[in-house]
């Protein structure tokens, strides 16, 4: 895994956090600590890693947190702040199937250009586009051999002419070529040995004011850590940059260093070198990276959960209930926060997985709004001691709300089941320590404090 040591020691922090039964002030401290320790080792600016930290620690403890899943709602916060340092979206690419693109590589010596030509023509052939590559280098000894060699075993034409010294003779002749066979993909190498830095700009300029690219990308060793700002900064300055490659990030513990600082830059990130070969170029998403990162590949389930958590019914509610004390009026209020929210299931679930049956799931979904206008019907008293509820109130119940006394039956009946979930969960809940609970039953208690 890229980034393997600043991967794994987050990972740690979460798994600590994920461990802990209660998360207060002292926890989300820790967490904030293990998360710098972490970045600051990767070499993340400090001035960036001190604000990352500051907005986690301000949302944990600011957020009315007993109504949401405390735990993943600090994980979801740690990912996101990790996703805006890395530059949030991912850049789509700028290629057009019906026009000639020409794409400019440039970068300084040893930045991993050559090789990432090679990778980028491999990339660009495989989504069907007919790629060539050129090289406009006539500074590196065999830098025209040196590419023919990496794309001829790709079976992609080369372009170029060793015996020509004069760089921007070889980018208009040579691109003019590739573009009348027919290539509609051309990948440009440019020099990176020079004699001065000022005159390897220069020249660069001078090429991207002939050849007019659809995009300069502008390759940076990953192993630089926060330097690759300056770096990226001064190219930026120079020329009209559409996006950044970082290389070497499968050896370097300075890559989360590079990374955020190029993203600093405000040039997104396109892809990454995550290792020598022609296949080690991964198109870069920030998502999935941090996800990866924190060991949550599927954040998007994550997320989804923090939203459920977040609406759960009101916690005195389902404190009552899971004392086994639940009344019709209690019935009437979370079914009218669930129709509300639309996710009656997935609550009902939540709060007992296997144990409700399912027809009872799908019943009460499907009679939730005869329910609620059965509900209108019923007295305050009725709805506290819905024993009381015999055959004459049922028929004021069933005149009053223009419903078959079957329905009501159902309805009634579907109370008592559930009243025998709640009061199966309140007796497992005691017996908790020793026997589990149920997951959705666990996880909802947490959720509240632990009651
Ligand atoms: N581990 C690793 N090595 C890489 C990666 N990308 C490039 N390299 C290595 O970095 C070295 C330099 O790569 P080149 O592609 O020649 O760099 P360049 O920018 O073209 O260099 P000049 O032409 O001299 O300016 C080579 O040894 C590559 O194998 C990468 O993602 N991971
Ligand atoms: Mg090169």
């Amino acid at each position: 895994m890229v980034l393997e040591n600043l991967g794994r020691s987050i990972d740690k922090a979460i798994r600590k956090i994920r461990k802990l039964p209660k998360i207060d002030k002292d926890a989300i401290n820790a967490l904030v600590q293990d998360l710098q320790r972490s970045l600051l080792t990767s070499d993340v600016k400090v001035e960036l890693v001190l604000d990352m930290t500051e907005n986690i620690k301000k949302e944990a403890m600011n957020t009315a947190l007993q109504k949401a899943s405390r735990k993943e709602f600090i994980i979801k916060l740690v990912h996101d702040e990790l996703i805006k340092v890395l530059g949030g979206k991912p850049a789509p690419i700028r290629i057009n199937p019906k026009k000639k693109n020409v794409i400019l590589l440039v970068g300084i010596q040893g930045s991993g250009k050559t090789t990432s030509i090679g990778k980028l023509s491999q990339y660009y052939k495989s989504k069907g586009f007919k790629v060539a590559t050129l090289t406009t280098d006539t500074w590196r000894p065999g830098a025209f051999e040196q590419l023919t060699q990496l794309t001829k075993q790709l079976g992609i034409k080369c372009f170029g002419d060793p015996n020509e010294k004069n760089p921007l003779k070889i980018a208009i002749k040579e691109t003019k070529k590739a573009l009348n066979e027919g290539f509609d993909v051309l990948i440009v190498d440019t020099a990176g040995r020079h004699k001065e830095e000022k005159e390897l700009m220069e020249e660069m300029k001078k090429i991207v004011k002939v050849l007019k690219p659809n995009e300069v990308i502008l390759v940076i060793d990953g192993t630089l850590g926060q330097q690759a700002y300056s770096q990226a900064e001064e190219f930026s300055k120079a020329t009209n940059l559409g996006s950044i490659i970082v290389t070497k990030l499968d050896g370097t513990a300075k890559g989360g260093g590079a990374l955020s600082a190029c993203a600093a830059t405000n040039v997104p990130i396109r892809f990454i070198g995550v290792g020598e070969k022609i296949d080690d170029l991964d198109q870069f998403n920030p998502t999935s990276f941090v996800g990866t990162l924190l060991g949550v590949p599927d954040m998007q389930g994550l997320i989804e959960r923090v939203q459920e958590a977040e609406i759960m019914p009101d916690s005195e509610a389902v404190k009552r209930m899971l004392k086994g004390k639940f009344t019709l009026d209690d019935l009437c209020t979370q079914l009218k926060s669930f129709k509300k929210i639309g996710k009656f299931k997935q609550v009902l679930s939540m709060m007992g997985g296997g144990n409700i049956p399912d027809v009872l799931k799908e019943d009460a979904e499907k009679n939730i709004e005869k329910w609620e206008i059965i509900l209108n019907s019923i007295t305050p008293e009725e709805k506290l001691q819905p024993e009381i509820i015999k055959r004459s109130r049922k028929k004021r119940i069933a005149i009053g709300s223009g419903q078959p006394y079957s329905v009501i039956n159902k309805m009634l009946d579907q109370y008592r089941q559930m009243k025998k979930v709640m009061k199966n969960m309140a007796q497992m809940r005691k017996k908790g320590a020793k026997g589990g609970l149920p997951p959705g039953l666990d996880k909802m208690m947490k959720s509240f404090g632990g009651f």
